[in-house]
This record gives C-alpha cells, structure tokens and sequence, in this order.
C-alpha cells in the first residue's frame, strides 16, 4: 500500500493532533529503519497504522480480545494498552494489512515483548522518540537512538517502567520481558 493511501485510511480513525502524531511515528520509523537496515516501506507502513485503533470504544475492544482469544491477561491491565493488539486485528480486518512483520510490530507497539524483531523494536522506538513528544528524558533516548538501537529500546523501556512505577501502576508482563531480554543480551556481550 501506499504511504498516501495508508494515511488516508488511517487520518478518519484519528484525531488531528494523533494524525499528527502519526506522521512523526511513520518519518522516525523509516530513519531508523533507515540507520539500522530493516525493510523501509515496512517500517514506514507499521508507523502510520500503529494507532489505528486509539479511539475504538473500550467495549468493542475488550469484545475484540474476548472474540479473537487475544492474551487474555490484557482485559486485567490498563485499557490503554488495548488499542495495539486490537489495532493489528482491525487494520488486517478493514485495511486490508496482511503482512505479518507489519502486524507484529503493530501487536507489540506499546509493550514490547521478548525477543522483539528488528522492525517491532524501531516502530516501539519511533512511538517514543517522535518529534512531538515531549516526556522528561526523551532527549536522552533520541541520542542513543542514533547509536544502538537496543539501547534506545532498553532506556525507553526503563523510562516507562519508572513511570508507572511512580504513579503506582502495575507493569504488563510483556514490556518487564522485552526489558529484561535486553538487558541480559547485553550482559552476555560483555
Ligand atoms: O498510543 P500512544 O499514546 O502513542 O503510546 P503507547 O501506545 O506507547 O501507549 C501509551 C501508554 O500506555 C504508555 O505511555 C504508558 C501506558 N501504559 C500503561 N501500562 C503500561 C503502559 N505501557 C507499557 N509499555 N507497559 C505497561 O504495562
Ligand atoms: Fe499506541
Ligand atoms: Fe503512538
């Protein structure tokens, strides 16, 4: 598909400020596809359906999860995390998207996992680091990312969890996994 058909499908689902938002994830993403050597046209893909299911009613969400049997751990953690997964069923289902590193990366976009493929982690990245977010220490990870694009994945990760760990949240299992994974894959290397 073509970036202007993707992001004609995608500018209905959206607000304008997360249409915004959107196009900064789909141009950072193809960077960084870009500076480390992933499929560009994937990346760039994955980047602008990634929030296609952002203003989907929670309930037709969590209807989705129950339907499609998605983890059903989700339904007990924050809704916000909801869109992701239903987000990579719905731009399979009404866009048409059947390539699967697209839809992974789409899946794990806000978590993050274990053993995150090469365009999971610079779509996860992309989201963080987009010229429109504003987060305290988001400058430092933007910096790393033109380095190592595990580290940047690591520090943004290690951002987030100290996050929701100060606003007293619980942490999904999947993004402890993606930060661990990493972690220990540096480690070994030393
Ligand atoms: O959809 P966006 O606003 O662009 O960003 P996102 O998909 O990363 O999701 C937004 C938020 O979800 C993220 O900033 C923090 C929140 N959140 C709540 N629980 C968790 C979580 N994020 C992660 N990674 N893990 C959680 O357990
Ligand atoms: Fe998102
Ligand atoms: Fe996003």
């Amino acid at each position: 598909m073509k970036r202007d058909q993707a992001l004609a499908i995608v500018k209905e689902q959206l607000t304008e400020k997360r249409y915004v938002h959107t196009i900064g994830v789909a141009d950072t993403a193809v960077k960084l596809a870009e500076r480390y050597g992933a499929n560009v046209e994937k990346a760039e893909l994955a980047g602008i359906f990634h929030d296609y299911a952002k203003f989907r009613p929670k309930e037709e969400m969590r209807q989705i999860i129950v339907e499609q049997q998605m983890a059903k751990e989700l339904l007990s953690f924050h809704h916000e995390l909801w869109h992701a997964p239903v987000g990579a069923y719905l731009v399979q289902k009404e866009a048409g998207i059947q390539d699967k590193e697209v839809l992974s990366a789409i899946l794990y976009h806000t978590t993050g996992r274990a053993q995150m493929t090469k365009l999971e982690k610079i779509v996860f990245l992309a989201d963080y680091i987009e010229p429109g977010r504003k987060f305290p220490g988001v400058d430092d990870v933007r910096q790393i990312a033109k380095k190592d694009l595990d580290e940047a994945v690591v520090a943004a990760l290690r951002n987030t969890i100290n996050f929701l760990m100060s606003k007293n949240a619980t942490i999904y299992p999947d993004t402890v996994y993606a930060y661990n994974d990493l972690v220990q894959k540096k480690i070994l290397e030393e």
